[in-house]
């Protein structure tokens, strides 16, 4: 069906909602899955040490060394926070905003991270660091790697939160074609091995509002970066 411009009318029965079955395991790479609905029973506990963590370190936007504004806000919790400035990226033990230590990692993200991993084949994962992501509709991350781990030999795992985004992962070149993999509240991808450092990104979100988290998708990232 087409509206009178030519657009296709495409009814958008699962908007918000996870269409998969929770338990589907999807294998994406060679070494990374995804788990659907992963952590969804665990999100209990996890919201509100979520909320916590963002009340001693709130969202921000940070400036990219070439001195653009990321679209995507930050928070961090463990012993590590990722962070950005006009002067490199890298991995500090203190909030750069208030110069206090991150907010600890709950007991509650650490267990969920190190279950997720040890289903997609990755045992003894122990994070140092977890590295929020907030996304606004319209906010987006380009192709990029994550290379400012200090071992590049553990797993990354990435939960989901919100509205819907389709996540591109690509090869090892920035060139190469990317798939495109639509990720849905409580959805967990774990990342390692060879396909570690591949390229990947999220298209920039779409308009929405989740019955749970607003109109917004929050993503937390689970890493060894010490
Ligand atoms: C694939 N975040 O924070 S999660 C990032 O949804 C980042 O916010 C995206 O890319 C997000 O760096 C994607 C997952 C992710 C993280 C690391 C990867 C995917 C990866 C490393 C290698 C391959
Ligand atoms: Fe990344």
């Amino acid at each position: 069906m087409m509206r009178n411009d030519d657009t296709p009318i495409t009814l958008d029965l699962f908007a918000g909602q996870t269409p998969t079955t929770p338990g589907q395991v999807e294998r994406i790479g060679e070494q990374s899955f995804v788990l659907r609905g992963f952590a969804l029973p665990w999100l209990d506990r996890l919201l509100p040490a979520l909320e916590a963590i963002l009340q001693a370190a709130p969202f921000r936007q940070m400036v990219t060394p070439g001195g653009f504004t990321m679209s995507v806000a930050l928070s961090s919790c463990g012993a590590l926070g990722w962070t950005t400035d006009r002067s490199g990226y890298r991995y500090s033990a203190t909030d750069p905003q208030t110069g206090h230590p991150w907010p600890d990692m709950p007991a509650a993200f650490r267990e969920m991270a190190q279950a997720a991993a040890r289903q997609a084949g990755f045992e003894h994962f122990e994070p140092d660091s977890c590295l929020i992501n907030r996304y606004v509709p319209g906010a987006r991350m380009s192709l990029h790697q994550d290379k400012n781990e200090r071992s590049l030999t553990a797993p990354i795992v990435s939960m989901s939160l919100g509205l819907p985004a389709m996540f591109q992962f690509g090869g090892f070149e920035r060139s190469d074609r990317s798939l495109r993999i639509p990720l849905f509240h409580g959805d967990i991808v774990v990342w390692g091995g060879v396909d570690r450092l591949r390229y990947h990104g999220v298209l920039p979100l779409k308009a929405g509002e989740h019955p749970r988290l607003g109109a917004q998708r929050i993503n937390l990232t689970f890493r060894t970066a010490g």
